[in-house]
């Protein structure tokens, strides 16, 4: 029987990348996302191959809107293998005593509260089977603050903490808990950031070949394809030429 993976934020990036890897390797996948087209037309290419999938759309900060999403998922998509909490952004650049409070808002809504109404979602049904996997996407960027990063940086160390704290509260239990940081991963990610502004988002990946939403989806496969007995709780992904957070040598 194939094993079901949950993906948030499937529709661009890292979250489409696992959809992919996921459904490549043996899984069926219920993607969700805001986009339903998007969702839709992914779909319909994992279908060609085989897989089966549930597509859910909803938006992740909406705490009703995830409860209705998941109370929908039918029963024999109900035993989730893996949750992969993707879902999220950065919005600004701006010195924090200049940054724009909406986005402030948005990404702890996104990156921390939406994580936290998944997990608190579908780990129960996890703890009860005494199986299963949750995989947070993480960053760098929550090692260490850098210059214009604060907020964004600040819900990715909090994702850190909420990944550790859940792998203590399952510790009894069989349930592995990850935390995935990349690095420098070209995706939509910047264009979000920079409010749609693609030039300044091109940019950020000027000089250095950086990962792709596929790179971190290998690992996050890998993860969740060790024996039972192996937990990778957490991995730090940078592109070759990346030190941290803020070192990068380009060419
Ligand atoms: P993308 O912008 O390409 O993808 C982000 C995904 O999250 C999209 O599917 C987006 O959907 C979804 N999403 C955003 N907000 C919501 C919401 N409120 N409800 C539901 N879905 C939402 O960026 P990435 O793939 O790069 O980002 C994925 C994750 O990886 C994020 O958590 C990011 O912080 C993290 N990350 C990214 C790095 C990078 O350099 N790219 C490095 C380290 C971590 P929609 O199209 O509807 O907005
Ligand atoms: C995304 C990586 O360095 O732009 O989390 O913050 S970075």
């Amino acid at each position: 029987m194939r094993k079901i993976a949950l993906i948030t934020g499937a529709t661009s990036g890292i979250g489409e990348g696992c959809a992919r890897r996921f459904a490549a390797g043996g899984y069926n996948v219920i993607i969700t996302g805001r986009n339903q087209s998007k969702l839709d037309a992914l779909k319909a290419e994992l279908e060609r191959d085989g897989t089966q999938v549930l597509t859910l759309t909803f938006d992740v900060r909406d705490r009703k809107a995830c409860e209705a999403a998941v109370a929908q998922i039918p029963e024999p998509w109900r035993t989730i293998d893996v949750l992969v909490n993707n879902a999220g952004l950065a919005l600004g650049l701006e010195p924090e005593y200049e940054g724009n409070q909406d986005d402030w808002e948005t990404m702890i809504d996104t990156n921390i509260k939406g994580l936290l109404y998944m997990t608190r979602l579908i780990v129960p049904a996890m703890v009860e089977r005494n199986h299963g996997h949750v995989i947070n996407i993480g960053s760098v960027a929550g090692d260490a603050a850098y210059a214009g990063g604060n907020v964004y940086c600040a819900t990715k160390a909090a994702v850190k903490a909420i990944t550790d704290g859940l792998r203590i509260d399952v510790a009894q239990t069989a349930v592995r808990v990850t935390n995935i940081k990349p690095g420098l991963v070209e995706t939509n990610f910047s264009n979000v950031r920079f409010h749609g502004d693609n030039e300044r988002a091109a940019n950020v990946y000027k000089g250095v070949k950086p990962l792709t939403g596929a790179d971190i989806a290998d690992v996050a496969f890998y993860a969740a394809s060790v024996p039972e007995h192996v937990q990778i709780a957490e991995v730090l992904v940078l592109a070759t030429h990346q030190a941290n957070g803020t070192v990068i040598a380009r060419k």
